[in-house]
């Protein structure tokens, strides 16, 4: 079945006129970016030179992609919006919620047992509202958005951080927190500053032991975790040409670890191959067409310099095998010199686990390679030494993979194979003695390595490379061991060599699955029920958050200043709290519980500054919500990297933090912090970190004349009876300060396309808002006890249904 087909169309028949006119506006050549970018302007949104880094602007994506974990709290404010149906395609995919332990089946069977609730309430909602649901143990969203939905030129949002791979089929596709997503699902424009450009020049060819992914962790090493923030990275050149389009994917998956908003490549003969062998010929006939339009105009490439912000160049031919971590995705090793910085930093050598798979990298051809080397394993009489794993990235490769032999190799080496789901990349892994916290070291293809990620244990050094690299450090099972260059000893006692993996782009019998998982909504679902149980610990109807009272915030105390990287793993565990995700109040338990507490230097443990104790941060935090105390929280450098769970920034709206304040902060993080209602600031004086003290009690002034950059001040008041005044930015526009104001953007939302107010009456738009949010807290004061119970809530959202109009 091909998704779309008539929305492609259109897209591609609009689009030459669109370019024409935005390479007029902006008046001279333009890059695939920007042809994108400029082709899906929302239809509210004038045509101009948009500032790169410095304009919001409004887009209209042509997609909505969601994930089992991120799509409860997505679709929960979707049901509040008063929606009848999603107005832009959209999907939800379950893929987060199966623990891996004995394998795929075992596995699959205990998650829709233990997860039944949740998928059934994901199932209903996309039944009801016209999503297309893709049920556990299809595969991870963005391997079967690749296969499926993914196009070039297209434009699509997702939940999920790595909604970014579909660059690698010519897209623009950016990860989001739920709120954007809800967004674009009622039919609203989308807001972004408009992205910076990076260039990457490739030239040469990939040979012998390096793959794609080493082209990203090498780029990962050059732009560092927030060298690519607020830009988009486009890759081109001859060496772009000779990748595989999956390989493309992988690069592109993994820019959402450089802080890249995302990645993308111009349409070539690769995605050509990939579109007909994934069985949408009719998307790359169409393609054809107006192919000039899905790449960058040619003085472009001729001259990045002059186009791009920043342009990089990687020579393909030289490119070495690369192995980033421990902790970090950017520090990467080639592997020449692995041997000396293991024994310089005293990483333990001896490899316990490899890991394949995941979403990053679990195409026929990363698997193809692998089994390649799995296969020698056999041939050359050699035992593999850490245990291995597979996580395929969808129904349709496991299915083919297995029909072409590759899982049998595979079982010849003792791997597990686990179900088509992220798993152990997101800390969904049962692993045997983990909770022992023992020093240890694991390698895998996924994309994050951060510490306790995968599984929960602070101890394991997780290093990322290539499928390829990983099997064959696996078979080694030492980190000393570099395929190129050294001898393995086998079970004879001999000398032997791997050679270089080899494999195939795509099947060359074609892809095949029996099953793919996939149900479509029904085409009325206005019969459909949906059922949140009010006694769920799974699920839980979201209750407005409170508008901004109108005054200064004062007598804040600090929650916690969180020393070092803080991302979302950090405030947000996931693991086994993913359960929690559909949730709020429950999730809220585990705020915070990765930071280190600068003071000190201990893992959740903070001062309540009302008793003088130390104990867990939410534990803290909700003392201070008892007393009706706000606090703030405050951080290091690039604050909230890594994932788009806007659970890391509803926890602390949920529990009463007021701000949240660092030395700067990650692009997702911060847009869901202001969409939650959330004061998101960054100190004018990096320095002034350090002037904050664990028992200060906290003023932000100017709250009352709150404006685009127009900076807000801090007065610290220090235990000793000192008071120090400190400057803080924010990069706040007009409408996300009315989201402040009304508490939340979904606030504001009640019922009415955003698309309807006009940009030049926001002053009167931002008294509306905080008057209808000031009559909604009247009304709930004159019916105390209208709490958010199931029938209320869902006969609410049944009575707005009836009265919303549909946009288009
Ligand atoms: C991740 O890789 O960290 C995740 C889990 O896929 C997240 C989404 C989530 O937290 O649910 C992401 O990358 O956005
Ligand atoms: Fe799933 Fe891992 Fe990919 Fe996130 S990075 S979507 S957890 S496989």
């Amino acid at each position: 079945m091909v998704f779309d087909l008539d929305m492609i169309k259109a897209l591609y028949a609009a689009m030459p006129g669109r370019i024409a006119k935005a390479r007029k506006v902006v008046g001279k050549p333009l890059t695939l970016s920007e042809k994108i970018l400029y082709s899906h302007l929302h239809s509210d949104q004038k045509l101009e030179n948009f500032g790169r880094g410095k304009s919001y602007v409004d887009f209209a994506p042509d997609r909505v992609a969601m994930q089992d974990a991120t799509a409860q709290m997505a679709l929960l404010q979707f049901m509040s919006a008063g929606r009848p149906k999603v107005a832009v395609p959209s999907t939800v995919h379950c893929d987060h919620l199966i623990v891996a332990k004995v394998g795929a089946k075992d596995d699959l069977t205990n998650a829709n047992t233990e997860s039944k609730e949740v998928f059934n309430f994901l199932s209903s909602v996309s039944n009801k509202y016209g999503l297309g649901f893709w049920k556990p143990g299809a595969g991870i969203i963005h391997q079967v958005v690749l296969e499926n939905y993914a196009f070039p030129g297209g434009m699509m949002i997702g939940t999920d951080s790595h909604t970014v791979n579909a660059g690698g089929l010519g897209m623009v596709a950016i990860g989001v927190g739920g709120a954007d997503a809800v967004d674009v699902m009622a039919g609203m424009a989308w807001e972004l500053k408009f992205p910076k450009l990076i260039g990457v020049k490739l030239t040469g060819k990939l040979n012998g032991w390096t793959a794609s992914k080493d082209i990203i962790l090498k780029v990962a090493g050059i732009l560092t975790v927030k060298g690519g923030t607020g830009a988009i990275v486009e890759y081109f050149g001859d060496g772009a040409i000779n990748l595989s389009c999956t390989g493309k994917g992988t690069i592109c998956n993994m820019g959402a670890e450089i802080g890249a908003t995302t990645s993308t490549f111009g349409y070539d003969n690769s995605m050509e191959r990939y579109l007909i062998a994934t069985g949408r010929a009719e998307v790359a006939r169409m393609a054809n067409k107006i192919k000039e339009h899905l790449t960058a105009d040619p003085e472009v490439y001729q001259s990045p310099e002059k186009y791009f912000n920043q342009v990089i160049e990687i020579n393909l031919s030289e490119l070495e095998p690369h192995l980033n971590g421990p902790f970090t995705p950017d520090l990467a090793t080639p592997i020449s010199k692995l041997k000396d910085e293991a024994a310089k930093n005293g990483w333990p050598t001896k490899i316990e686990v490899g890991l394949i798979g995941s979403c990053t990298n679990s195409s026929y051809e990363d698997i193809s390679r692998s089994a390649s080397l799995a296969k020698q394993v056999a041939d050359k009489g050699l035992k593999t030494k850490a245990v291995f794993t597979i996580t395929p990235g969808s129904e349709q490769v496991r299915y083919t993979i297995e029909r072409d032999g590759f899982i049998n190799t595979f079982d010849k080496i003792g791997a597990k194979v686990f179900a088509n789901a992220c798993g152990p990349c997101i800390g969904m892994w049962a692993r045997v003695g983990a909770e022992r916290k023992e020093k240890n070291t694991i390698v895998h293809s996924f994309n994050r390595n951060f510490q306790s990620r995968n599984d929960g244990n602070p101890n394991t050094y997780a290093f990322v490379g290539s499928p390829e690299l990983v099997t064959a450090l696996a078979i080694a099972g030492d980190l000393n061991f570099n395929p190129l260059t050294d001898y393995l000893t086998n079970e004879r006692g001999e000398k032997v060599k791997l050679d270089p993996p080899t494999g195939d782009e795509l099947p060359s019998k074609g892809f095949d699955v029996k099953d793919p998982g996939f149900q479509a909504p029904a085409k009325d679902g206005s019969k459909v029920q949906v059922a949140v149980s009010p006694t769920s610990d799974r699920l839980q109807l979201l209750a407005p958050f409170k508008a901004w009272e109108g005054v200064d915030l004062k007598g804040l105390r600090l929650l916690i200043k969180a020393k070092g990287k803080c991302t979302t793993d950090h405030i947000s565990m996931a693991g086994k709290w993913l359960k929690f995700r559909g949730h709020l109040d429950n999730i809220s338990n585990n705020l915070l519980i990765g930071a280190t507490n600068f003071f000190n230097e201990k893992i959740n443990s903070v001062r309540n500054n009302l008793t003088g104790q130390f104990d867990e941060v939410p534990k803290v935090q909700r003392a201070y919500k008892a007393q009706g105390i706000g606090s703030i929280v405050v951080g290091d450098e690039n604050y909230g990297e890594g994932s788009s769970r806007e659970h890391a920034a509803m926890e602390p709206r949920h529990l009463g933090v007021r701000a949240i304040l660092v030395k700067s902060f990650a692009r997702i993080h911060e847009t869901n912090l202001k969409k939650q209602g959330m004061l998101a600031l960054t100190f004018a004086n990096k320095e002034d970190y350090n002037k904050i003290k664990e028992d200060d009690i906290i003023d932000i002034v100017g709250l009352t004349s709150f404006s685009p950059d127009k900076p807000l001040s801090l007065t610290l008041n220090h235990s000793n009876g000192s008071k120090e005044s400190i400057s803080v930015n924010h990069s706040y526009n007009a409408n996300q300060i009315l989201w402040f104001r009304a508490g939340s953007a979904l606030n504001l939302m009640g019922g009415k396309p955003k698309a309807a107010k006009k940009k030049t009456a926001k002053k009167a738009v931002a008294k509306k808002a905080v008057k209808k949010v000031a009559a909604k807290k009247k009304a709930k004061k004159a019916a105390p006890k209208a709490k958010a119970s199931k029938k209320k809530v869902v006969k609410k959202a049944a009575a707005k249904k009836k009265g919303a109009k549909k946009k288009k």
